[in-house]
């Protein structure tokens, strides 16, 4: 399988339906990032980021392609306590700070008096609560943003997690960015909101960054995630025009844009109806 270069081919994106070499990849994972941060204002050049690592892949990614589009950030691994784990992932962090040349700060979940090891139940809940607390209390004095490596598939299981456990459907945690409603809050953006894991996982490896590839002891069984991943095997693409259009549906409220052709508004540049004319009408 070739590449449209020419190059020896190393995936098949089944949505976008091409074959793409090692530097095709690359390009278009760190254009497509750029765009969708640019499209939903998840970052601003002028801003200093907090990005935060967990030495997997997905924030791996995302602290190389902002490292690559020239954004001005540093990096954060919060250090739970977790046997074995923890430590693993930070060695990780550590060569990627080193590799991509980005400043790390480490803080451990310990100097607070606990680890995520002493919570016997739902340790995932107290983790999350501890990773934010950290991030925002951490970030503040500093840094504009804190940004974090979601992925397309984490907001489509939350959002079908959410609705079908019956709790509100809607939630700050499927935006792209968050902006602070007090002094103290940090602004929240998830500039990888519309890659996939497997896009993650491929440009980590492409690129040699380091990274555990090995689930937390304390993960629970993923349902949800599971169901998102069967969808897009047999839907190709579904997961992203799905998130898009989660987005979409909060965006849609506050930004009003018009068509530049005709002023209707619109949600792009030309409205679909003037796209329609401008491919159909005879001259
Ligand atoms: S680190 Fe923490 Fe995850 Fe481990 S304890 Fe659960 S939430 S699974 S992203
Ligand atoms: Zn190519």
């Amino acid at each position: 399988m070739k590449c449209r270069c020419g190059k020896e081919a190393i995936v098949y994106l089944r949505y976008v339906k091409r074959p793409l070499c090692n530097d095709c990849f690359s390009n278009y994972y760190v254009s497509s990032v750029s765009k969708t941060i640019k499209r939903f204002g998840i970052l601003k050049k002028d801003e200093k980021i907090l990005a935060a690592v967990s030495g997997g892949k997905d924030s791996a990614s995302m602290a190389l392609v902002l490292k690559k589009l020239g954004y001005d950030f540093e990096m954060l691994y919060i250090d739970l306590g977790i046997p074995e784990y923890s430590k693993d992932c930070k060695k990780e962090v550590e060569k990627l700070s080193e590799l991509i040349d980005v400043p790390l700060s480490v803080v451990e979940l310990k100097n607070y008096g606990f680890t995520i090891a002493d919570v016997k139940k739902r340790p995932c809940s107290a983790c999350g609560t501890a990773k934010r607390y950290i991030m925002n209390s951490f970030a503040r004095h500093k840094f504009q943003v804190v940004a974090t490596g979601h992925t397309a598939e984490d907001i489509a299981s939350f959002f079908l997690k959410n609705t079908a456990s019956g709790a509100s459907e809607w939630s700050d945690k499927l935006l792209p960015r968050t902006d602070p409603f007090d002094e103290k809050v940090v602004a929240k953006a998830k500039p990888l909101i519309l890659m996939s894991e497997k896009e993650n996982m491929i440009y980590s490896i492409t690129n040699c960054l380091p990274f555990k590839n090995s689930e937390c002891p304390y993960a629970p069984e993923q349902t949800w995630k599971e169901i998102v991943y069967d969808i897009e095997r047999k839907k190709p693409g579904f997961t992203k025009y799905f998130v898009r259009g989660l987005i979409s549906k909060t965006k849609g409220l506050g930004d009003v844009k018009y068509c530049l052709e005709c002023g209707e508004v619109s949600s792009a540049e030309l409205c679909s109806f003037c796209r329609l004319r401008k491919k159909f009408a005879k001259k």
